[in-house]
């Protein structure tokens, strides 16, 4: 008796994609994560459909418009802080629930985005954080400085790659356009970088998640080759960097305001339960978060100016955000595990 021996078939697989890891040991793919990999930053072109940009822009100037303060965008002269609600000089705009306007909200459900950061987990359980969103007005002279804040978004006690923080230009921003400054390649060299610098003064942060780097530490990146570099890219285009990445954001020099909302993801496997039912709470309360989506730190919206509560208080968004079923599940409130 004869037995048939197995037909052996060769089937073609694809490698088997796995979280990035940013650390030298991660597979080419021919796409922007190489970018990634190696220079701690990249640019996904087009995340927001060309179509839909200036639709945004308009809704992230009405919101300025509509807090009936003077402002208005076809007036450069009323950029002014009287004529605006309180923003900082870095552009940020952190109180009156500003983190939750549907259009914040619109922007982080786009798919594309969201793919683009399950490309890099491998997973597509993610939760999203509650930024400030970014004006950085053309016409400053009537704005404080907005001197360079190099830093990175990370604890120099936990090394490795953890986070990656992503912004939505919808505007062009070129060479002169204000934005976003990278440090090239900073990411790979940052457990060096705190090795070498572990006794040296630090500036003060707010969270462990962020560390400043003094004139020390700039002239320690310069002698190790790292050269600053700021970000072109166009309206729509999404740009995410490696959180050990050190970076700030320039000023304009042209005549285009800069606006961006940051969009960043995690793994909700990467939060506990505690920053879960905190990181609800600070949507219930329609307050913001840092960067980091696990919302180890939460905002406020009491608004001061000038050290005193300012004439106008939100604790809801001037236009609530509608959440679909995958913006909601970004929320990381479906993942909270009922009370035993
Ligand atoms: O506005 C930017 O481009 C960067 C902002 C930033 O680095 C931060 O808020 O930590
Ligand atoms: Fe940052």
């Amino acid at each position: 008796m004869t037995t048939a021996e197995p037909a052996l078939t060769l089937t073609a697989t694809a490698p088997v994609e796995r979280r990035l890891q940013i650390d030298g040991s991660d597979p080419a793919y021919g796409d922007w994560r190489d970018n990634l990999v190696r220079d701690g930053y990249a640019i996904i072109k087009g995340a927001v459909p060309a179509e839909k940009v200036e639709g945004y822009a308009d809704r992230m100037y009405s919101l300025l418009e509509g807090f009936g303060l003077g402002y208005d965008r076809n007036d450069p002269s009323t950029v002014h802080p009287d004529k605006l609600p309180v923003i900082n000089e870095k552009g940020m705009l952190f109180t009156y629930a500003a983190c939750h306007e549907d259009f914040v909200w619109d922007i982080r459900s786009e798919p594309r985005i969201i793919e683009a950061f399950e490309k890099v987990y491998q997973d597509k359980d993610l939760i999203v954080s509650f930024d400030a969103i970014n004006y950085g007005f053309a016409n400053r002279t009537n704005l404080p400085k907005n001197t360079p804040w190099p830093h990175q978004d990370q604890d120099p006690e936990k090394p490795g790659f953890r986070c990656l923080q992503g912004l939505v230009n919808l505007h062009n921003a070129g060479p002169k356009d204000g934005g976003l400054i990278v440090c090239k390649g900073s990411h790979l060299l940052s457990e060096a970088f705190h090795k070498d610098m572990k006794d040296e003064e630090r500036i003060p942060a707010w969270t462990p998640e962020w560390y400043g780097y003094t004139d020390a530490g700039m002239k320690w990146l310069e002698e190790h080759g790292c050269a600053w570099y700021k970000v072109e890219a166009e309206a729509g285009d999404l740009i995410v960097w490696d959180s050990r990445t050190a970076h700030y954001n320039v000023p304009t020099t042209s005549d285009v305001d800069r606006l961006a909302i940051y969009t960043c993801y995690m793994p909700v496997a990467e939060a506990t339960q505690e920053e879960l039912l905190r990181k609800k709470g600070a949507f219930d309360n329609r307050v913001g978060t840092t960067h980091w989506p696990n919302a180890r730190n939460v905002g406020w919206n009491e608004a001061k100016r000038n050290g005193v509560l300012d004439t106008i208080q939100r604790n809801r968004p001037w236009k609530e955000p509608q959440l679909s079923e995958r913006a909601f599940k970004l929320t990381g409130i479906p993942y909270i595990k009922a009370e035993a």
